[in-house]
């Protein structure tokens, strides 16, 4: 399994999170935590989902990711 940390600009509340976890989840995210300082970790393996449709998925949700 492979992990990313992202940082992800624009989460205020535990609905943004639940949003962008539901949102992860769909498109294959295994593993979503999230942490201190908009700090957003995710575990994926790399044959269902690549990085940058993970980050998609965030910035479709409206949320801004390096
Ligand atoms: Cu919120």
């Amino acid at each position: 399994m492979k992990n990313a940390t992202l940082i992800v600009d624009g989460i205020h509340c535990k609905s943004c999170e639940m949003l962008i976890e539901g949102s992860l989840k769909d498109v294959g995210v295994e593993k979503v935590f999230f942490g201190k300082n908009n700090m957003v970790k995710v575990f994926f393996e790399e044959n269902k989902v690549k990085l940058n449709k993970i980050k998609e998925a965030i910035r479709n949700e409206g949320y801004k990711v390096n």
